[in-house]
């Protein structure tokens, strides 16, 4: 005969697992594919920083498979204290920034390009120089996804791969040089 203890506290015993199953459902899946398959980091860079510059700029391609919209909501690095995700308005030959508060949706089977003169990650308060040739670890928060580590590779001159050809693109390099971020 079962002990009687173990008779009184079966309901709850089995409400516990049933709760633990489903919460290795809930979380299992999403852990899975936004780490390995779904969630893809291309030409992650940082923008190299002169002596005492107090902020940096980070770019990235994200492509999303995840088959759900993944929303950027934060970004975390070792060297800054805080970090931003930004977008630029452009009018009447002024460029002005502002943060995206609500975060930055990558929809599903979408990549979403963050490049210079437009959409950035904003590093803020750093406690060193970036140089050239560094890698840094940069924690993205995603939505529903949760968090990842992308390395990012510091350069001098950050550009994305253009999509209108080698022209363009240093263009878009030469631009960015000279506006104040
Ligand atoms: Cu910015």
């Amino acid at each position: 005969m079962a002990n009687p203890f173990v008779l009184y506290l079966r309901p709850f015993l089995q409400c516990w697992a049933a709760l633990a199953v489903f919460l290795v459902f809930l979380t299992r899946p999403a852990f899975a594919s936004c780490q390995t398959e779904g969630l893809k980091f291309d030409h992650a860079q940082l923008r190299a920083t002169p002596p005492n510059s107090p902020v940096s700029v980070g770019y990235l391609q994200i492509t999303n498979t995840t088959g759900q919209t993944q929303t950027l909501v934060s970004a975390s690095a070792p060297f800054a204290k805080r970090a931003g995700i930004h977008d630029m308005k452009h009018g009447s030959g002024v460029i002005k920034m502002y943060e995206i508060e609500s975060g930055l949706a990558v929809p599903d089977r979408l990549t979403v390009m963050l490049m210079p003169k437009g959409r950035h990650l904003m590093f803020m308060d750093l406690d060193r120089q970036l140089k050239e040739d560094d890698v840094f670890s940069v924690t993205l928060e995603f939505v529903p996804c949760g968090r990842v580590m992308v390395p990012f590779h510091v350069t001098r001159l950050p550009g994305l791969v253009h999509t209108h050809g080698k022209t363009h693109a240093k263009d878009h390099i030469h631009k960015q040089h000279d506006h104040s971020h």
